[in-house]
């Protein structure tokens, strides 16, 4: 049975909506970020699992893993007539690899950047001046995915994959922070949030 680790709308919330597409069984436990009480990410019990003390992790069996797009593959590959991950096809590989490590490699970072400089790191480490750059970063890496989405209904060949999650979560994520997301992104994001995968992993987030 596949155990998830996870906080509300946070990175977890990726594995939870592929959970919630391939319609297996598992056990999500909510644990709280930064917390050392009983089911805390900082208690020894959880780094055990995750070193960083972070979410998600997925526990499958004798297999730990702790990084969001990592867990997403592993799903999309136990669970592989969802098709949820080009496998035979190299162009379409290829295609999916270069979105999903610019999602975590430019989409993410100006957001991740943001978010330490307001909640994670310690006081002393903050910088407000920071703010002006995530956003400008931001408002670059948008055009980049606006050109890599080029209007397409999906992001990689013509059907749903993991690969519109970590571009769905990603720029909602951008959207409660208040970052300026496009109309056309808006457009695609409230598209995949309309799933009925991903209304059901909302509900348990
Ligand atoms: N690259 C990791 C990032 C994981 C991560 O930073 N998760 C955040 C929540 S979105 C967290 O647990 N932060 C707690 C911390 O930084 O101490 C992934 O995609 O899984």
């Amino acid at each position: 049975m596949i155990t998830l680790y996870g906080s509300n709308q946070s990175r977890s919330f990726r594995a939870l909506w592929a959970l919630e597409e391939v319609e297996t069984q598992y056990d999500y436990k909510q644990v709280k970020i930064g917390s050392h009480e009983d089911n805390g990410t900082q208690t020894e019990s959880y780094k055990q699992l995750n070193f960083q003390g972070k979410v998600p992790t997925l526990v499958d069996d004798n297999i730990v893993i702790t990084e969001s797009a990592a867990i997403l593959n592993y799903i999309a590959r136990k669970f592989l007539e969802y098709e949820l991950i080009p496998i035979n096809n190299s162009m379409l590989r290829a295609k999916y690899d270069e979105v999903c490590y610019f999602v975590l490699s430019d989409l993410e970072q100006p957001l991740w950047t943001f978010g330490k400089h307001k909640f994670v790191l310690p006081q002393e480490l903050r910088l407000k001046a920071i703010n002006k750059t995530t956003h400008w970063e931001f408002a670059k890496s948008q055009a980049t995915l606006e050109h890599y989405l080029n209007d397409k209904e999906f992001a990689v060949g013509n059907h749903f994959t993991m690969a519109d999650i970590l571009i769905a979560q990603t720029l909602h994520w951008a959207n409660s922070f208040k970052f300026d997301v496009s109309e056309p992104l808006l457009g695609y994001t409230k598209r995949m949030y309309e799933r009925s995968a991903c209304r059901r992993a909302l509900q348990k987030a």
